[in-house]
């Protein structure tokens, strides 16, 4: 039989393992109403498999957990930071770096540095923390993804990519008022939808050409790498090591949250190449996260995410994460149910607007279908639509994105292909009921990032 036909298993086994609790119906009822119908509001002891996000959640490995015995915990030149800052330039190609406490703590220096109040920032599609910096900095974030990014059936395979002209047309209108473009990879809002290289490139190209920076958030870049490889023309048989290098040298500098590909538990930074840009950053850094050569992270922190950066650009690491998100992707869109296409690289993302037809997104449909979905067995996903939206930042009003998803998040490194299969019947069984789940109602809305705290009621 060819390889590529034989099953797959993940490049490593089991050493530790962390009990988890099965609750009843009952339990679970009391506990989604005490949290507000809010999945960010419950206690993690009333969760069964816990896909509210890959942030953090990550299995470190035995050679991270032994890195963080090295620590070096000095304040001011912590030979843990020089360790980090190394791999950064290794794997990345970026010559400053700028270690913060977690990938916000980047979006807030670069956009504090880069941005003039007035400013425009153009972007594939928003992600919640980085256009709330964008806007405190002063700036009105633009969408220029491509339209198939806000199709959820669209079968675009490269669904994180630019429209150049949308993108150019922002730069005409806006001359002298485009500090950059700030480019994710992979896309999260979208479904964790990847960019091709081509695309990065011509932005880059495109940029340069009107005198606009590229920052990259290269929080999933691996998981970008690896999709350009299986489906960019010409990329196939390149490591995912050489992608990511390359998907870096079409930008300026990148903000990370190494919480992610990086599989540290937190841990962020920012890498440049401008070494003016730098400084400023640096500055800003005292005054936000901490001194240059630790910025929020302890020691030990550093040291598994420099470790963590290495393995995550491994070919056979990125094979079975990706391999088992496709494997609860495909189980689902077998069933029928309505998921986000293609399949994406850290979730799988059911579309609520096609699951719940007679919810109203003004009665937040994803979020109620997240709430329904913990109760039926304990599994805790995440509202991705209008609550995540939150309100324009000018008028007040409820954005209203097109895409209302719930995001079922694989941890890296974390679960079994057996949760995979208890998370794929909990969703089928929800979704043969489905027309029993009712609405929300906000009863209580915070001001900023409104969708980690707020709280809800069932509609009658
Ligand atoms: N992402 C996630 O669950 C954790 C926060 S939930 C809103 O997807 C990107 C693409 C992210 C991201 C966090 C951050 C911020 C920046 N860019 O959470 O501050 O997905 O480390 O990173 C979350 P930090």
């Amino acid at each position: 039989m060819p390889l590529e036909r034989r099953s797959w298993a993940e490049p490593f086994k089991i050493k530790v393992v962390e009990h988890v609790r099965i609750t009843t119906h009952e339990q679970r009822e009391r506990a989604i109403a005490e949290a507000g119908y809010n999945t960010f509001l419950l206690r993690s002891r009333d969760v069964y498999i816990d896909l509210l996000t890959d942030s953090g959640t990550g299995a470190m490995s035995d050679r991270q957990w032994s890195g963080m015995m090295l620590g070096d915990e000095a304040y001011a030149g912590s030979e843990s930071f020089y360790r980090l800052e190394a791999a950064v330039r290794r794997v990345y190609g970026y010559t400053h770096v700028i270690p913060t406490h977690q990938g916000r703590g980047a979006e807030n220096i670069i956009s504090r540095v880069l941005i003039q109040p007035g400013d425009v920032v153009p972007g594939n599609m928003y992600f919640t923390t980085t256009r709330l910096h964008q806007e405190m900095a002063g700036a009105r974030f633009v969408d220029v993804i491509i339209d198939e990014a806000h199709d959820s059936s669209s079968e675009h395979p490269f669904k994180g990519d630019v429209d150049l002209n949308k993108l150019e047309r922002v730069f005409q209108e806006n001359p002298g008022r485009v500090p950059y473009v700030s480019v994710a990879a992979t896309v999260n809002m979208a479904g964790g939808q990847p960019i091709s290289l081509a695309n990065m490139r011509a932005v880059y190209e495109l940029a340069h050409r009107y005198g606009v920076k590229v920052i990259l958030d290269a929080t999933r870049v691996a998981e970008n790498a690896w999709f350009i490889q299986q489906r960019e023309p010409g990329q196939l048989g390149r490591s995912v090591a050489e992608l990511v290098k390359d998907l870096c040298a079409a930008s300026d500098g990148c903000t990370m949250s190494a919480k992610k590909d990086p599989i540290a538990n937190i841990g962020g930074f920012l890498a440049l190449n401008d070494a003016a840009i730098a400084e400023a950053a640096c500055n800003l850094l005292v005054v936000f996260e901490g001194l240059h050569t630790y910025g929020g992270m302890a020691g030990r922190d550093m040291e598994a995410v420099a470790i963590g950066i290495e393995e995550s650009i491994q070919d056979d690491h990125i094979r079975a994460r990706i391999g088992q998100v496709l494997y609860l992707g495909e189980k689902l869109r077998k069933a029928g149910v309505p998921i986000v296409l293609p399949i994406g690289g850290h979730g799988i993302f059911l579309d609520a607007r096609a699951f719940l037809p007679h919810v109203p997104q003004e009665h937040y449909p994803a979020q109620a279908l997240a709430a329904a979905l913990y109760l039926d067995a304990g599994i805790r996903a995440m509202e991705r639509g209008i609550v995540s939206a939150g309100r324009d930042a000018v008028t007040g009003e409820e954005r209203k994105p097109k895409l209302e998803l719930v995001r079922l998040t694989i941890p890296r490194r974390v679960y079994t292909q057996a949760h995979m299969d208890v998370t794929a019947e909990s969703v089928c069984e929800v979704f043969e009921q489905r027309e029993s789940i009712r609405g929300l109602r906000m009863t209580f809305e915070p001001k900023l990032l409104r969708f980690f705290q707020a709280r809800f009621e069932p509609r009658q």
